[in-house]
């Protein structure tokens, strides 16, 4: 007896197909599920992870032109005196740092700085900032501060100075540009290669007084880095295959690839089988 046929079967003949069909749909589905699981856990925490690969080199000129700092990773917040933004990205060598801050003036008189200091704490184990970490400063119009943490508050400027810094005063915005590299050799700063994260702070200074502390979850004076920031060392964009969004994209292609290559292999072998009519 044949089987009567039911409104699925007229509207697609080969049912088995259809199935095969669906079952790839669902690995796909699952391929894009694997990927951005891991990705929304990782992004569950609310803490700023500074990252991102410096496209040009950025001339240390007090100057944050928009093209200089496009690929920066950029945080927008509200400082003392208003909307203030931090660029943050490195190269192969060095690391960049950027602090648009708005303010009423550039005070460059000795002991009353408008200036801004960013601390780094390594490993980021979310511990207490102290005995060995690194800081770098800048205050008007180009003094750079290299030093170190001695522990117990105690700072001292570095034997060896690396890196540079500059700010000008630019409309409402006083503009720091620093660069520190972050594996010079000296054993009084951080040593980081592709891929190694530090957790950091940034301390606005007002006429020589803590104004402002990015982020706004610990203050100049915690030294538990669990409040502060992440930094973690960029690596030049290539293939693309650290990123894991781009890692999901080629395996669903893959699999949709495998599975239309599967279908159209059986279907030939199925229309082999058949005995002419
Ligand atoms: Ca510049
Ligand atoms: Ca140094
Ligand atoms: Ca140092």
């Amino acid at each position: 007896m044949r089987k009567q046929k039911s409104q699925f079967d007229v509207l697609t003949p080969n049912s088995a197909a259809k199935r095969r069909v669906l079952a790839i749909g669902l690995l796909i589905v699952l391929a894009l599920g694997a990927t951005y699981i891991p990705v929304t856990l990782a992004q569950a925490p609310s803490r700023t992870v500074f990252s991102a690969w410096a496209s040009q080199e950025p001339t240390m000129d007090g100057k944050i032109d928009d093209s200089e700092w496009a690929s920066a990773y950029k945080v927008t917040f509200i400082s003392k005196y208003g909307e203030s933004t931090i660029y943050v990205m490195n190269d192969a060598r060095d690391l960049y740092f950027a602090l648009k801050i708005r303010d009423t003036n550039l005070a460059d008189v000795i002991g009353q700085f408008d200036q801004v200091v960013i601390d780094f704490h390594l490993p980021d184990d979310g511990l207490v900032y102290g005995q060995g970490d690194d800081l770098i400063g800048c205050a008007p119009p180009r003094s750079f501060d290299d030093s170190n943490n001695l522990g117990q508050d105690r700072f001292s400027a570095d034997r060896q100075i690396d890196g540079e810094c500059a700010v000008t005063r630019i409309g409402d915005h006083n503009h720091f540009e620093l660069r520190h590299p972050f594996n010079s050799g000296d054993q009084q700063d951080m040593a980081l290669g592709a891929g190694g994260t530090a957790a950091v702070r940034f301390v606005i200074f007002d006429e020589g007084r803590v104004a402002d502390v990015y982020p706004k979850t610990t203050d100049a004076r915690n030294p538990n880095t669990a409040t502060w920031a992440g930094l973690k060392i960029a690596s030049p964009p290539g293939i693309g295959i650290s990123n894991p969004l781009l890692i999901g994209l080629a395996v669903v292609v893959v699999v949709g690839w495998l599975g239309w290559v599967v279908l159209m292999v059986r279907q030939r072998g199925k229309k082999a089988q058949k005995p002419p009519q």
